[in-house]
């Protein structure tokens, strides 16, 4: 049987993305924003819209033809199956391992289907999900890396306060841990005492690196330090959970609501951060918040606000959506901040509508 919703198309556009300067945390530079657009079309005529990215154009020209495999599956099928393809495409990628490429691949493809269902009910995904809220507090995410000197550092994060916002996060993680600290107090200093400000180590340290540069940190009230230690270090998170004077923050690294539930087990995280990628997609990060939710654990959505700010408002014990604007450059409309929130309108699906000259413009 066939339906309005029935997909016609899987089509993937490569595009590269260029920043203005490269990105520079204490994981790796970041010179451009390699994308794998998806568009899902349906009989009915409606296009879901997703993407996903890796920093490196030959790792996203894998993520492509994963995607363009995954993707042939789903042309004659319901969108809205969006439970059996998510289950049918992680089963096919098991014997190659469901993390990484196939994660990635599996998230623009069930997301698209998510942005097609939305479309198909006339209702935006934030509602369709929970319609727990229209608005969610944002924190700037786009400014304030680690290649930045102090001055600059200043300067960027006063404009990001005369932007708007309210929140801010910058980057640690340089050799020597009293640069770090005179950097966050650079920060705290030009943003004033009533801007909350997050500090992001991606991972730069071990245990005893992050007890002590969280006690230093402590002095410039700092909301939350993420991803200090390597994220599969469970059992130092939790240390470093019970023993930092600030919330710690983690989970943008891990994959499905199987690691975000041990992160949660194990109390190894006041804000776990669950990324739309990393999880393959909104079926499974909307499981995850609730996995987290029965821990009474709040999550903060990684990156992707185009998407991830419908399930911040969708799903209860959300908060703090990051605000990234990498993909602002193929919208034809930006993202409305108001008040320091991300407010969302009411258009159908995520109501993300593409400019297509930009589209043009950065495919490769
Ligand atoms: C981050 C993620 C991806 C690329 C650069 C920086 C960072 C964040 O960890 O949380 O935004
Ligand atoms: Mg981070």
């Amino acid at each position: 049987m066939t339906s309005g919703t029935t997909v016609t198309e899987v089509r993937t556009d490569f595009l590269s993305i260029p920043l203005d300067r490269p990105l520079v945390t204490a994981a790796f530079p970041i010179p451009a924003i390699d994308t794998a657009l998806v568009r899902v079309r349906t009989r009915d005529g409606h296009e879901g819209v997703a993407w996903s990215f890796a920093f490196g154009q030959g790792r996203v020209a894998s993520l492509v033809q994963f995607i363009e495999d995954l993707g042939e599956t789903l042309v004659g099928e319901d969108a809205l199956a969006r439970e059996a393809h998510w289950g049918w495409m992680a089963g096919a990628s098991g014997f190659i391992g469901r993390s990484g490429v196939a994660a990635l691949a599996m998230s623009a493809l069930d997301t698209a289907c998510w942005d097609v269902a939305g479309q198909a009910a006339g209702l935006p995904v934030h509602r369709l999900l929970g319609g727990f809220r229209t608005r969610i507090e944002t924190y700037a995410s786009q400014g304030l890396w680690l290649d930045r000197t102090v001055d600059e550092l200043a300067a960027e994060a006063r404009d990001l306060v005369d932007q708007g916002f309210r929140a801010v996060k910058m980057r640690a993680g340089l050799p020597d841990p009293y640069e770090d600290v005179l950097r966050v107090q650079v920060v705290r200093e030009a943003v004033g005492p009533d801007v909350k400000l997050m500090v992001d180590a991606n991972q730069a340290w071990d245990l005893k690196r992050t007890l002590h540069m969280a006690r230093l940190f402590a002095e410039h009230d700092v909301f939350w330090l993420e991803e200090p230690i390597p994220h599969g270090r469970v059992d130092d998170y939790t240390a470093a959970a019970a023993g930092t004077p600030m919330p710690l923050c983690t989970g943008e690294s891990n994959y499905f609501k199987d690691e975000l539930l041990t992160l949660a087990r194990a109390r190894a995280a006041d804000y776990v951060m669950p990324d739309l990628m990393r999880m393959g997609g909104v079926t499974e990060w909307m499981k995850a918040a609730h996995v987290c939710e029965a821990f009474g654990l709040p999550v903060t959505p990684h990156l992707f606000m185009e998407h991830s700010a419908h399930l911040a408002c969708a799903a209860p014990n959300a908060v703090w959506q990051e605000y990234q604007p990498w993909w602002q450059p193929i919208m034809e409309e930006p993202i409305t901040v108001r008040d320091g929130h991300i407010e969302l309108s009411g258009e159908p699906g995520f109501g993300i509508r593409l400019s297509e000259p930009a589209v043009a413009k950065y495919r490769i």
